[in-house]
């Protein structure tokens, strides 16, 4: 465990990671300090309780000195690393780690960590209420809104942490080492941060670059990329397949859920396909990566059974809203790229009104083309990324520029006839025009509910 008393340390970005990390540094004795691009009046609702606490505070900007005269530097996930601060304290020589690794370095018990593309939230989520069920002293954090670095008071030898880690995260690791890893799938995302598709895959095959033989990796067989992980893990490799049975792992056979604890070992029936509530092939997927992780952390099949049958979707990933008028509508917000957009509209047979667009990270629209011929009667464009999108998905679709979400719904809304879904799964990050994706589900929703109550009012 390294020593941080008397150490000074910068946190650079004061977000929920950055202010977690800097009351957690400052408890353990470093002598901290904040540096945010914000202004102080942007985070006039955090600095007080900071200064309280003895944090000094650097807002409207990074300065070089600041950095220069630390010991240590710990980064927020949004922070780039080309930040030209950072390139330079690294050139210096000065550590520079981010918060999961700062976490990672203080959690105690074991974990299980969760990256992918797509489903990291609900997988994170399953893994942790089967534990929960199974009786273990389990902790959810990480990408899914708890800093690790939060966990870290109440973690102990017994307990588990489950984490979703981000690529954004993964890219600061050293030690970081989950006794149990998972890479769900990976799929073009945040090019505008990774530059390529590569570098973006080989920062989250990090989560298993510490990982000893005694830990476990868990792969999606049917995805190319995810499995081609496989040759440069030196943990032992499980897998998961919609497609076919695995050595061992997690796999479908006659409508039930499969197990295989070991090559040699008998593969054990889980549960029924009907059992798992959760819309969509992909939502299998994640089901069957968190079976496989969460029977090697040691929950019995029957607790395995039980969680999955009464989780609840999680709010912002393929949630169901409201039907009204007999269209049914679902808030996919948390579909911020075009891969998650796909699985949205796969789990739809035909007829949806899509809403896509916000702040746009170097995608391909393209690749929807197929998707958006067969099932798709119409798409939505809101925000930054509208024109891209319509410039390359012209003439595939019926096309309707609404430049705002509230306009975006109530133009989905009048056209969708009973039958019908209104999807927002937006293949877009939502900065330009929400705080975050939780931000534009929550108005999506609330403006669903003021449809819902025109639709009363006008039929009245
Ligand atoms: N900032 C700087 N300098 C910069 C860039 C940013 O000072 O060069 C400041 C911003 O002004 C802001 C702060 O950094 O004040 C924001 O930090 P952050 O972006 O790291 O946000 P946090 O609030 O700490 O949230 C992060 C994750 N955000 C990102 O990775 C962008 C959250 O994931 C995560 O839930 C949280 O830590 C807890 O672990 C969100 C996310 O969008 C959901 N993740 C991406 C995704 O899922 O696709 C990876």
């Amino acid at each position: 465990m390294m020593e941080l008393k008397g150490k000074k340390v910068l946190v650079v970005g004061l977000g929920k990671s950055g202010l977690a990390a800097a009351l957690f540094l400052r408890r353990r004795g470093a002598l901290v300090t904040v540096s945010d691009v914000r202004s102080a009046e942007a985070l006039a609702k955090d600095i007080p309780a900071l200064l309280e606490e003895g944090i000094m505070v650097e807002a409207g900007g990074h300065g070089l000195l600041t950095f220069r005269r630390q010991d240590l530097i710990v980064v927020s996930p949004g922070v780039p690393l080309d930040t030209p601060e950072l390139v330079q304290v690294k050139k210096f020589g000065l550590p520079v780690i981010g918060e999961l690794e700062l976490a990672a370095r203080f959690l105690k018990g074991k974990s299980v960590a969760i990256t992918g593309s797509n489903g990291k939230t609900t997988t994170t989520a399953l893994v942790g209420e089967i534990l929960q069920e199974a009786g273990k002293h389990t902790l959810v954090g990480g990408n899914i809104g708890v800093p690790v670095v939060a966990l870290i008071d109440e973690s102990a030898d017994d307990s588990w942490a489950v984490l979703e880690v981000s690529s954004f995260q993964l890219e600061t690791t050293e030690e970081f080492h989950p006794n149990i890893a998972v890479i769900l799938n990976i799929t073009p995302d945040h090019l505008d941060r990774h530059g390529t598709f590569e570098n973006y895959a080989r920062a989250k095959e990090r989560i298993f670059a510490a990982q000893t033989e005694q830990d476990c990796v868990v792969l999606n067989a049917d995805n190319a990329r995810a499995a081609a992980a496989a040759s440069r893990a030196t943990s032992q490799v499980y897998w998961f397949s919609l497609e076919h049975p695995v050595t061992q792992g997690t796999w479908v056979a006659d409508g039930e859920v499969m197990y295989k604890p070991a090559k040699d070992a008998a593969a054990e029936p889980v549960m029924p396909l009907s059992g798992i509530p959760l819309k969509g092939e992909h939502n299998v997927e994640n089901v069957l990566a968190a079976v496989c992780a969460a029977r090697l952390a040691g929950a019995p099949a029957e607790s395995v059974r039980r969680a999955i049958e009464s989780f609840k979707a999680v709010e912002h990933r393929l949630e169901y809203v409201a039907t009204l008028n007999g269209v049914e509508f679902y808030n996919d917000s948390k579909a911020t790229n075009v891969d998650a957009t796909a699985k949205a509209i796969a789990a739809f047979s035909t007829g949806i009104h899509l809403i896509l667009g916000g702040k746009d990270k170097n995608s391909d629209y393209t690749l929807l083309a197929d998707l958006l011929r067969s099932r798709v009667r119409a798409v939505y464009t809101i925000g930054s990324a509208a024109a891209k999108i319509e410039s390359q998905l012209r003439g595939v679709v019926s096309l309707h520029s609404c430049e705002t979400l509230d306009k975006a719904v109530s133009a989905a809304a009048a056209a969708a006839r009973p039958g019908e879904v209104v999807l927002l799964a937006p293949a877009c990050s939502s900065f330009d025009q929400f705080e975050s994706y939780e931000h534009r589900g929550r108005v999506f929703k609330e403006l669903v509910n003021e449809w819902r109550g025109w639709k009363v009012w006008q039929n009245a």
